[in-house]
């Protein structure tokens, strides 16, 4: 299959991204698989975004900014809404698609060769985020919102529509169509008239919200994000800067291409693996922090401006998205603002970029050999903007909650999110073998996502300061709670119209967990 077939097969998040300045993320459990799958198999023609329209829908974005700069006026926001859909294990199980009963299924000859044939792969995948992340003590579970964990022992999502828009009321008036696709009564096709279901195939246990901040393009903390994404061979059609991160193969962001070695079923070809995680953030105490702390770093308290220098140093990229890589010290040149042109070279040391800096952790760069570990990330923020009276308490009101919903794509969750967060971000000693330029506590862990075990030191970074080992180290706080969130699959459209929605291959009590 060409790459411009491709397009029309993947969904449109995954790449080349909705456009989204409103996000409603509806979680869902399968009540009826029979009539969900019959439901699905339209929805996929009526309402899923294809990669194909997701570009149509950028370039129509660029064209009326071009038009608008033409003209000398705004541009046009275009509400362009975008629908994709993606399972969890237990939602594939629901459909018949998915065991959890390995050892029963292999007693059975002809099962145990569906199961070789059609099992997607993944042991992270079929346990979920909390059996993973709580299982392994990463999460607290007193933390976690009520509906990400199981209830019961049953966990209660089977998947995840996500409907995207440029104005609120497109977003409202999308999310309705696609409640009702799923949740109307039989025949009531007049959407002026509809009748929604006593009954549905589909429960909707619960709802999140994403947003663009009115700053657009800065998350909660204030930095530009959305700067950096891995460009894919094959899709991709820009070339990269000399310093940028070379392209990487198709296969570690959709499954079964050149560098997905999971060896994946068929069915599974054009799919990718989404992780959907809820990051609180505690703006006022980040900011009292820098504020605590900015004549405690070396270079950053005799700066210009000791606050936003220490700031950058824990990010990698000053808050206007300018990386400290190419100006650790000032951000006012507007050439760098989104730059992407660095690589941290030389590699031995991190008198620009601290070894531990948030970008320098989830993407090393010249620091590795191997750029294996690589995410498509499509995070949204969500909650309101701080209060005139959280900033002058210098603390979050419990009541207004604000973070990111961060969501990312890539073909092998434990090679991705989980490798990112796990070993790179939470390990003071990433990058690795930097002990002689850092010394023996490492290069830290990662300020924004780095997270704690009981037994692991206390959270520090170690940031430059003119010596060799560099001495300077700097204890930090925690900003960023996890509140939990699951492992899902998205599909290809194909696999939607003829695998997912066909007969089951195992019996509900084999299916499932
Ligand atoms: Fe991170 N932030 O806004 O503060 N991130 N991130 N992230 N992040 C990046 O380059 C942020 C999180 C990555 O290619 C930027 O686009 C926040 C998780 C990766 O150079 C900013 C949260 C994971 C990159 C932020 C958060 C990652 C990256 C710079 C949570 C992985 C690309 C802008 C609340 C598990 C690195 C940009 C590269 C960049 C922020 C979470 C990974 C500003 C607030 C959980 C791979």
């Amino acid at each position: 299959m060409s790459w411009v077939a491709r397009k029309a097969n993947i969904q449109g998040d995954v790449w080349p991204g909705l456009p989204k300045r409103f996000q409603t993320f509806l979680f869902f459990k399968i009540r009826k698989p029979d009539e969900f799958k019959t439901r699905l198999r339209s929805f996929v023609d009526e309402h899923i975004t294809t990669a194909q329209e997701a570009c149509d829908m950028k370039n129509q974005i660029l064209e009326a900014k071009t038009q608008a700069q033409k003209h000398g006026v705004p541009a046009k926001i275009l509400p362009l809404p975008g629908v994709n859909i993606a399972f969890a294990s237990t939602g594939l199980a629901a459909l018949g698609k998915f065991t959890f009963n390995e050892a029963a299924v292999k007693k059975d000859r002809n099962l145990s060769k569906i199961f070789k044939k059609n099992q997607l792969r993944g042991g992270l995948f079929g346990k979920g985020m909390y059996d993973d992340l709580v299982g392994e003590g990463w999460d607290e579970p007193k933390e976690l919102r009520s509906q990400f964990k199981p209830s019961a022992g049953k966990r209660l999502i089977d998947g995840v529509l996500m409907v995207t828009a440029s104005r609120a009321e497109d977003l409202r008036y999308k999310v309705l169509r696609v409640k009702e696709h799923f949740q109307k009564e039989e025949g009531s096709d007049d959407p002026d008239t509809v009748r929604m279901s006593n009954d549905p195939c589909l429960e909707f246990p619960f709802t999140s919200h994403g947003k663009t901040r009115p700053e657009k393009g800065k998350e909660h903390f204030g930095f530009e994000d959305g700067i950096s994404q891995p460009l894919i061979e094959g899709l991709d059609e820009v070339a990269p800067k000399d310093k940028e991160p070379k392209a990487v193969k198709p296969g570690l962001i959709f499954a079964r291409h050149e560098g997905d070695d999971m060896n994946q079923p068929d069915w599974a070809e054009d799919g990718s693996f989404l992780v959907i995680r809820d990051l609180q953030q505690l703006v006022p105490e980040f900011e009292k922090w820098l504020e605590d702390n900015k004549h405690n770093a070396p270079f950053a308290a005799d700066s210009d401006d000791p606050k936003e220098k220490l700031a950058a140093y824990l990010m990698g990229r000053w808050r206007n998205g300018t990386p400290v890589d190419e100006n650790p010290h000032h951000d006012k040149d507007p050439n760098l603002f989104r730059s992407n042109n660095f690589d941290f070279h030389p590699v031995d040391k991190h008198e620009r970029c601290p070894f531990a800096a948030h970008i320098r952790k989830m993407r090393p760069r010249g620091d590795l050999n191997h750029d294996h570990a690589v995410i498509i990330r499509r995070g949204i923020s969500y909650g309101d903007e701080v209060t005139p009276e959280e900033k002058a308490a210098q603390k979050s009101d419990e009541t207004k909650e604000r973070g990111l919903m961060f969501v990312c794509y890539q073909s092998d969750i434990r090679n991705g999110f989980n490798f990112l967060t796990t070993r790179w971000a939470s390990n003071h000693h990433f990058p690795d073998r930097k002990a002689n330029f850092v010394g023996e506590h490492g290069p830290g862990i990662d300020a924004i996502v780095g997270q704690r075990l009981a037994h692991h030191p206390e959270r520090s970074i170690g940031l430059p300061d003119g010596k060799h080992p560099t001495e300077a180290r700097i204890g930090l706080d925690r900003w960023v709670i996890p509140r939990g969130g699951e492992y899902f699959f998205t599909p290809s459209i194909k696999a939607m119209k003829e695998y997912l929605t066909g007969p089951p291959d195992y019996p509900p009590e084999l299916a499932s967990p």
